[in-house]
């Protein structure tokens, strides 16, 4: 299929994108904050369930697999590309190798995974993925984002995305300004602008098609430790201003990270943002936190609950599914059966 069909379809207006790609370490983290023990069959048993959810179908235009998660058969008889094809859903794959420390650095980091990704490219084109990701961080601080940072991340990122077309799939590049810290927002709008203009830079020098490709930047937004704290219409003005304003409009597609916000939070920002955008992007969400908080408590009280695990995920994923059409309102947060 034609790059720019599959990015589309990932972004389609009322849908969005299911970040389901947490490495062992961190869903170690989420199973250890509702006491679940971190095995690979509870790993495939929350995932499946999710994926089964009625949610998927309507609000759900693609779902990032981990590794592990990609090569897993459900208890269903299905596997897991198959269960996500199933409900019209797009398969995809994290092929990033972590954020590991810049040499001479003491505080930031460079995403690895480069070598030997032509190769694992192909294996997971025929797991069925059709889209890819590939996440790099950057801290704010006095000095920080370093040019240094700044550069790395940008060049491994156009590089990652040009193998991925290669591949025959759509790369979702995520350069995401951590919330982490108390920088205020304007802080945040020049480290995401400078980010997004080295990214794009990068891009245009690798010869990516820009037209098939989805970007996952975080939105522009006070840090999570900031005194100052703003609205979401304030929030949404920035963080469009600042999309206009650095990314090259072939851009199909433009879906944000939660990073740390809470769930109503993350869909009161993106219903803000939508109902002001007077862009050709599509935008909307490539939660993880997002859209899973909820369901993990459930998971959490009762593993086998799935009545009420998928609940709390078709709930987020409508909230988000209406912001992504700014249709979204606080009154429906009331009502989880909705
Ligand atoms: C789901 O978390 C993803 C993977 O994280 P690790 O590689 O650190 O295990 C992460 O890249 C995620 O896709 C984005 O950060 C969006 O997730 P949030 O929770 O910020 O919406």
């Amino acid at each position: 299929m034609d790059l720019n069909i599959i990015a589309k379809k990932m972004c389609a207006k009322g849908k969005g994108i299911l970040a389901a790609d947490e490495s062992t370490g961190t869903i170690a983290k989420r199973f250890k904050s509702i006491n679940v023990e971190n095995i690979e069959k509870n790993r495939l048993y929350f995932r499946q369930t999710l994926f089964n959810s009625s949610a998927m179908t309507e609000y759900i235009g693609g779902v990032i697999l981990f590794d592990e998660t990609i090569r897993q058969k459900t208890t269903l008889g299905l596997t897991i590309p198959e269960l996500i094809s199933k409900h019209g859903a797009i398969p995809g794959i994290k092929v990033d190798k972590g954020a590991k420390l810049l040499a001479g650095s003491k505080d930031e980091t460079v995403t690895e995974g480069l070598d030997g990704l032509r190769e694992r490219l192909k294996e997971y084109y025929d797991l069925g993925a059709r889209f890819t990701k590939w996440r790099a961080v950057y801290r704010i601080d006095k000095n920080l984002p370093s040019a240094q940072s700044i550069k790395s991340n940008a060049n491994a990122l156009a590089r990652y995305a040009a193998l991925v077309q290669e591949a025959k799939m759509v790369p979702i590049v995520e350069p995401e300004v951590l919330m982490d810290g108390s920088h205020n927002i304007d802080e945040c709008y020049k480290a995401t602008t400078n980010v997004l203009n080295e990214c794009y830079k990068e891009l245009k020098l690798q010869n990516v098609d820009l037209k098939g490709t989805v970007l996952k930047p975080n939105m522009v937004i006070p840090g999570s430790e900031c005194e100052d704290k703003v609205d979401a219409e304030e929030i949404a003005k920035r963080t469009l201003d600042c999309l206009k304003k650095n990314v090259p409009s072939e851009v199909p597609g433009i879906a944000f990270l939660s990073g740390g916000q809470t769930e109503v939070e993350s869909s009161k920002n993106l219903n803000e943002i939508n109902k002001i955008n007077d862009t050709s992007f599509l935008i909307t969400f490539s939660y993880g936190r997002g859209l899973q908080a909820s369901a993990l408590k459930e998971f959490g009280k009762n593993q086998n609950s799935i009545e009420s695990i998928q609940k709390a995920f078709n709930h987020r994923a409508k909230m988000n599914g209406l912001s992504s059409k700014g249709e979204w309102l606080e009154s429906l947060e009331k009502d989880s059966a909705a």
